[in-house]
């Protein structure tokens, strides 16, 4: 999989570097490629925006800019995403289909906004990552890169994404470790049992418990 991710602010990508998302751009199973939009201003003061038509506060990204970008890193099966709280809301079921693309460009805005005719021209896809206004797009491009990392062969260990489709749609079940005892509370007996049916049958039972008693609304349209 590979994501260009178009942006004024690249340098707020550097968390992608640490971790597993670090490990599995070193191991090339992702790349994350990052565009300065700004590289593309033909401005001798590399202008990048200007107030919006109509008046109102705040700068407007330019959309000859933003398109230059956008050409020199599009290819035949691309597919453009802008990060925005007009999109549709981002949930697993959309993070699994999108890990089925070869190759994801990703526009982050930022100020008050991009021209229009730029998105109408080039976005196939407006995504959200929640019902709140951030900044900026790079926040919520780093959550789409995060999530749907996390299905491409090899990212996770083999064992995670299966067991996650085993539980698909509830909750994780509560996990322990060592210590057996902690401040006067033991870890179910169960878990130390060694019997790996009873183990699957408690597990299952409490993911399906924790959904029920936290979020009872992924009980009803599960994926
Ligand atoms: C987006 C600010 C574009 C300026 C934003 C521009 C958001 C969200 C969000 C802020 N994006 N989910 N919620 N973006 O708030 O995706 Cl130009």
């Amino acid at each position: 999989m590979k994501f260009d991710v178009l942006t004024l602010f690249p340098q707020m990508f550097t968390p992608l570097r640490e971790s597993i998302i670090g490990r599995a751009v070193e191991k090339k199973l992702i790349e994350i490629n990052l565009i300065d939009i700004r590289d593309f201003s033909k401005d001798k003061h590399k202008k990048v925006d200007d107030t919006p038509y109509g008046g109102g506060a705040g700068m407007v990204m330019m959309p000859n800019v933003v398109y230059d970008a956008y050409k020199s890193v599009e290819t035949e099966n691309s597919k453009v995403i802008y990060m925005s709280p007009k999109g549709q809301t981002l949930n697993q079921k959309k993070v699994k289909e999108l890990s089925h693309e070869n190759h994801l460009i990703i526009l982050c805005g930022h100020y008050e906004g991009i021209d229009q005719r730029v998105i109408d021209k080039i976005v196939d896809e407006e995504i959200s990552i929640g019902d709140y206004v951030l900044t900026g797009g790079e926040l919520p491009a780093m959550v789409l890169i995060d999530s749907v990392s996390r299905y491409i062969e090899g990212v996770l260990k083999a064992d995670s994404i299966k067991e996650e489709s085993f539980s698909d749609g509830l909750l994780e079940y509560p996990q322990y470790t060592r210590p057996e005892l902690f401040e006067g509370v033991r870890v179910p007996e169960v878990l130390l049992s060694g019997n790996h049916q009873n183990i699957e049958k408690w597990r299952k039972e409490n993911a399906i418990k924790v959904t029920s008693e936290k979020r009872p609304d992924l009980l009803q349209n599960k994926n």
